[in-house]
């Protein structure tokens, strides 16, 4: 079950958005995922104008990576992924993204139970607005207070989430620095997340020297594809010195 060793050790995944998703560059990124072996390929956007269960179709029938629902709304819940993450947007205070839309979804999850992560899901800001601080009404935390940020992992945790996501937004002018997350890997104890304006190899060997056991890539790689094979390079050498 993905669920229990989620993620267990340094990880790469590949975010596809149903909405910037073609069948041609997809058959392209899943193969470079495959052949580098990323570990997860997360599914979800913030809008919703395909469908996510057609994306995760074409994906299965091109991957045999794990699929990990990344829901930006209740219009991308589907039975058909490998996992579910449960997102609670713990910086905002949008009654609906705490809790209100998890009730709407629980009777619709509850046979699905064994494939929930719970995510305390916090938006870190970098310059530029991001869609998913406009999408979800709330306000990022600035990226100039790492104790605002701590304080609210903390509280991720000490309310029982299985995971924090660190998130600059998609698209990002910057990734969310790494100071910010080596203060929280340094209170926190349950898997950190980190995704948002990751471009650069050194952006990723940053994030996983900073104490990040996940990365999420979404943009940067249907620009630059290469850049998923150099991050799950820098996993594996992250992974070996890990296990020297
Ligand atoms: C996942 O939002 C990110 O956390 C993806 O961001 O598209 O900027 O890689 P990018």
């Amino acid at each position: 079950m993905i669920k229990d060793s989620f993620p267990g050790k340094k990880s790469v995944a590949l975010l596809l958005d149903p909405d910037k998703t073609d069948s041609d560059s997809l058959e392209g990124i899943l193969s470079v995922a495959s052949e580098y072996k990323a570990d997860f390929i997360f599914a979800g956007g913030s809008l919703t104008f395909n469908s996510i269960d057609n994306l995760i179709d074409a994906i299965k029938s091109l991957s045999s990576i794990p699929i990990v629902l990344f829901p930006g709304n209740l219009l991308q819940l589907s039975r058909k992924a490998d996992a579910i993450l449960l997102l609670s947007l713990i910086s905002g205070r949008n009654p609906e993204l705490l809790i209100g839309n998890h009730v709407i979804a629980a009777p619709y999850l509850r046979d699905l139970r064994e494939k929930l992560i719970s995510v305390g899901y916090i938006l870190v800001g970098g310059g530029n607005k991001t869609s998913v601080e406009y999408i979800s009404q709330t306000e990022a935390i600035p990226a100039d207070k790492p104790d605002i940020v701590v304080a609210t992992a903390l509280a991720g945790e000490m309310l029982g989430f299985n995971m924090i996501y660190l998130e600059a937004g998609s698209g990002a002018s910057a990734p969310v620095p790494q100071r910010i997350i080596r203060e929280v890997r340094k209170n926190v104890l349950i898997p950190i997340a980190v995704g948002g304006g990751l471009r650069t190899p050194s952006d990723i060997s940053g994030a996983f020297d900073s104490g990040a056991n996940l990365i999420v890539l979404g943009n940067s790689c249907e620009s630059n594809p290469q850049i998923l094979a150099d991050a799950c390079k820098i996993r594996d050498s992250f992974r070996h010195r890990m296990s020297t």
